[in-house]
């Protein structure tokens, strides 16, 4: 079998050859500790910008391997063996492939529990989830790639059409943020309470998206507010797609 990543290559050698693999199981460890975590994703997919936030905010030490999504290479064999869905991000981390960006931001959540990106309490950190559920599930798979390629293609939507739909999905989920935000947020800096969230983290890419199709944000002052506080920290900031290695120059 054809070992999928090097950490699967380090594993099945250091099982083969026992007790040379001790050596390798402790070279593992080694390179483990160094690069933790690998990202895949493309500058521009709001959910690898979600991990990259995170990653980032918990100060990681990881590397990001780029998948052209304009070029179709999420659809490759290579890539589907990752994640059969022909979606990033994909987080390889552990010698394990995992996609969806909800179950990897709690897996990271757990592996580097602070800075804490849930809040303690079961009704805070349910309210958080149901911000993030709101953009994660209502907004953002139907302005997706495949789905905004299938208007293009069965019915015949040009440019146009798919902004304004985009516009009005991402509209109607943000009425019903700002409402919500409008009494969780303590101060207008972040979603909930007086720090930073998973809520945040699926906010700002959407704003992010919200801006490039166009949408007008003015009916949104807290989600302005947030935005334009989290803009300021370093953990967005890097993570911003024109800051990434595949974002095209100009
Ligand atoms: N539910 C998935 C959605 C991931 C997703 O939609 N990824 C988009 C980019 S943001 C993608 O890879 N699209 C490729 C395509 O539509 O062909 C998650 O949260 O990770």
């Amino acid at each position: 079998m054809t070992p999928a990543s090097l950490t699967q290559f380090m594993d099945g050698h250091a099982a083969r050859y026992l007790p040379r693999g001790l050596l390798c199981l402790a070279m593992q460890a080694i390179l483990r500790t160094f690069k933790a975590m690998k990202l895949f994703g493309y500058y521009r997919s709001s959910a690898s910008y979600r991990i990259r936030i995170i990653l980032n905010y918990k100060n990681v030490d990881w590397d990001y391997q780029p998948v052209r999504l304009d070029l179709g290479e999420q659809h490759t064999a290579a890539f589907r063996a990752f994640n059969p869905l022909g979606f990033v991000p994909v987080l390889e981390a552990d010698g394990v492939a995992l996609s969806q960006s909800p179950a990897i931001a709690e897996y990271i959540e757990d592996r580097y529990p602070e800075p804490a990106l849930l809040p303690a309490g079961r009704s805070a950190r349910a309210a958080v989830r149901e911000l993030q559920g709101i953009i994660g599930c209502d907004i953002h798979p139907i302005q997706n790639l495949r789905v905004l390629k299938y208007l293009r293609r069965e019915f015949s939507v040009d440019d146009a059409g798919v902004a304004a739909w985009c516009r009005e999905w991402i509209g109607a989920g943000f009425r019903a943020y700002e409402s919500l935000v409008a009494n969780r947020s303590t101060d207008g800096r972040f979603s909930y309470g007086d720090s930073m969230t998973m809520a945040d983290v699926w906010l700002i890419p959407q704003v992010y998206n919200a801006r490039r199709f166009e949408l007008a944000l003015d009916e949104f002052p807290t989600i302005l507010s947030i935005d334009s506080h989290c803009a300021s920290m370093p953990a967005f900031a890097d993570a911003h797609p024109d800051r990434q290695v595949d974002a095209p120059a100009d």
